[in-house]
């Protein structure tokens, strides 16, 4: 049956859906926050599509290339590929281990890929699509390469921090061009690079933004708040041309004469990756799947991708001329654990493959805590204790529980056999009509891309039938009634049946498990909310418990290792920045500190790390420039009082005078956090 959905106020339908899911790097193993945002919720909606009928493919695969990568290959002393030939094969086994059912999981070293991704750049090449632009690089001459911004550190401009990256100071947080630096330095050699003119290829944005804001802005005001939000902010600052190639020996050749050396930008063929990975899959029938207009795209992606998907691969596709672009978008924010932002280089993660080590067949556990977790719409945090309390009172105390009972009760009292239903009482019809419901609120919420409430819905059919059991006590009317145990078990019975439907895109393992109980083939989605499953008569197959209890030991474990590594980055972050040596209470009086009261806060425009404040110091208003848009959304600190440098020497940034700094703690992570006041002062009081 085709989908509905709403669409410029009128429905549209689609005959199939191609559901693609970021690329990772295979510069390291995923972790639960690579489950949490893309993967599961992604394959939710393909086995929900699926369980349809509907014609789904799931696209997936490695991302290969990116300067990452070779800077791994390089501290570990091996190659490029090595790297990927190791983490693509781990990330594909835990993604096949956590039943994510990908139709294809290739990687964008691929042949296929090369050459699609070479054709794509070729086609919009001989369209004129591109601009050349010649612009200074550094080049290491000792090593006879450019100098990806990773590759370059120096001191900089604004906090005299001496190990800024090219492309950012991590000390302050402002976002930086490699020739902003001042004494650069090529961390390949350690030699000071020179400045080399270069030439690449630029795909102008600018030039598809009136397109953009009306494809957006009007035709998709549906796309979740937080995906829309971010276009639309992109868009106000206004698009500029983007390079699409890079001066790296890791990647696919620029395919066009002169562009020796020169590989394609890792953002620009990444994205490509899902075309080729379909190409992979169906060499003859893949162009259906983007080009026919009764087929729908729908990419799944965390939220710092929501520019490439959005803005960029659109405007690629746009140019190109015959591809569809994607229906919906819906990225995901970040996912926490414990509190802290997730790490790979701090090793603060919860690995997928050791949580299977550790935590054998409970792959359904973890995709459960993750979707009623689901950083759906805000960042969100993973705790073991929260872990351990939906397994406990969720899936062991409701939904195993529920059809434990259903079946060792059938067991006991009727072989086995699905007993017939006798007459319907007006609580046993009320719950049957309470269960139908169920169908059409699922699928509303699953239509709509809310997966942690669809799941809550099916938790509900669980409870439900828990309630029923709980309310009638068959175990009770056994002695005196079997005819109503009969009819009561019968209900239980077609309640689970139910359950192993709705549940089929949230837990598969444990489904499986199910439906080997009732010994029933898969039930379609379409039965969901019908009464009579299964038959009377019916003979089950053994009950076994669905989920079991985790212990306070296993928790413990868990939380002991993260509060290991926990010590361990301190220990190291102490290291890497141990206290200074000590100053003279003279050198201390030097600094002014004053608070202020921010009267204004704006986004600096083409410059995403900064924001600009207006601030009242006391005697006038002045303009502090700040490297802190990455945390802040600007109007969440208009009224606030801040605590500023009054008397450090003006300087210019992107433009503008800055008369000051804003004060900010920065965490191991680097995240910042603007320092105010415990109680409202005067603004221009002192701080000492
Ligand atoms: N590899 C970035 C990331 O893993 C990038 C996604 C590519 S999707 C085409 O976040
Ligand atoms: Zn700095």
């Amino acid at each position: 049956m085709p989908q509905k959905r709403e669409h410029k106020g009128m429905e549209k339908q689609f005959k199939r859906t191609l559901i693609t899911t970021a690329l990772p790097y295979a510069n390291g193993p995923v972790h639960i926050g690579h489950l949490a945002g893309v993967y599961v919720p992604a394959d939710i909606y393909a086995r929900y599509l699926r369980l349809k009928g509907e014609d789904v493919l799931m696209i997936g695969g490695s991302d290969e290339h990116g300067v990452p990568i070779t800077i791994r290959a390089k501290k570990e002393g091996i190659t490029p590929q090595d790297v990927v030939d190791r983490y693509h094969s781990i990330i594909k086994q835990s993604f096949a281990d956590f039943g994510i059912t990908f139709d294809i999981y290739s990687r964008t070293t691929s042949d296929t890929h090369r050459e699609v991704a070479s054709e794509f750049f070729r086609t919009l090449y001989n369209k004129g699509e591109f601009i050349e632009k010649t612009t200074e690089q550094y080049y290491d001459e000792e090593v006879k390469q450019f100098l990806a911004d990773r590759y370059i550190t120096g001191t900089c401009p604004h906090c005299k921090n001496e190990n800024a990256y090219g492309d950012q100071c991590e000390a302050c947080g402002t976002s930086l061009n490699a020739t902003d630096l001042t004494h650069p330095k090529s961390t390949i050699s350690g030699s000071a690079p020179i400045l080399k003119e270069t030439k690449h290829w630029y795909l102008p944005l600018d030039k598809h933004e009136p397109f953009l804001r009306k494809w957006i802005l009007e035709d998709h005001k549906e796309w979740k708040p937080n995906v829309y939000g971010q276009c639309k902010s992109w868009l106000d600052m206004g698009l500029q041309p983007r390079a699409v190639s890079r001066d790296l020996d890791w990647g696919i050749p620029v395919p066009v004469k002169g562009a020796e050396g020169k590989v394609l930008y890792v953002w620009f063929d990444a994205p490509i990756g899902y075309i080729s990975n379909t190409k992979e899959l169906l060499p003859d029938s893949w162009e259906k799947w983007w080009k026919d207009p009764e087929s729908k795209i729908v990419h799944f992606i965390g939220k710092d991708n929501i520019v490439f998907h959005c803005i960029v691969f659109p405007a690629m596709l746009k140019a190109e001329g015959s591809f569809n672009l994607p229906e919906n978008v819906p990225a995901n924010e970040f996912l926490n654990l414990e509190g802290d932002k997730i790490s790979t280089s701090r090793n603060w993660a919860v690995w997928l493959h050791e949580y299977l080590e550790e935590m054998p067949g409970k792959q359904d556990v973890l995709r459960y805590v993750l979707t009623a977790n689901a950083p759906e719409t805000k960042d969100n945090d993973f705790t073991w204790k929260d872990f351990q309390a939906r397994n406990n009172n969720e899936l062991v105390a409701i939904l195993g529980n529920f059809v434990n009972r259903a079946l060792v009760l059938t067991q006991k009292y009727f072989d086995g056999k699905v007993p017939a239903a006798g007459k319907l009482t007006d609580y046993d019809r009320d719950t049957l009509t309470e269960f139908a419901n169920v169908k059409q609120a699922v699928e509303r919420l699953l239509d709509t891309y809310h997966f942690r409430d669809a799941q809550k819905e099916a938790m509900n059919l669980a409870r439900i039938g828990n309630k029923y059991l709980a309310d009638t006590e068959p175990w009770k009317l056994a002695k005196t009634d079997m005819d109503r145990v009969a009819t009561i078990l019968n209900i239980a019975l077609q309640i689970t049946a139910n359950l192993a439907i709705a549940f089929e895109p949230f837990l598969p393992f444990s489904m499986d498990k199910l439906n080997k109980m009732l010994n029933v083939e898969p039930l379609g989605w379409n039965c969901l909310g019908e009464t009579n499953l299964l038959a009377a008569g019916h003979q089950l197959g053994q009950p076994e418990l669905l989920f079991e209890k985790i212990e306070d030991s296993v928790i413990e474990a868990q939380v002991q290792k993260l509060l290991d590594t926990k010590k361990a980055n301190e220990e190291a972050d102490y290291k890497a920045k141990p206290i200074r040596k000590n100053i003279e209470f003279d050198d201390f009086l030097k600094l002014d500190i004053r608070v202020g009261t921010v009267l204004e806060c704006t986004k600096v425009p083409k410059a995403d790390k900064l924001l600009q404040f207006r601030i009242n110091d006391g005697l006038k208003t002045r303009t502090i420039v700040s490297g802190i848009a990455g945390y802040y959304q600007p109007e969440e600190l208009v009224g606030k009082q801040v605590c500023f440098i009054a008397n450090l020497a003006p300087r210019k940034l992107r433009g503008i005078v800055s008369e000051g700094m804003i004060l900010s703690a920065e965490d191991a992570d680097g995240t910042l956090s603007v320092i105010t006041t415990a109680k409202n002062v005067k603004p221009g009081s002192e701080v000492k």
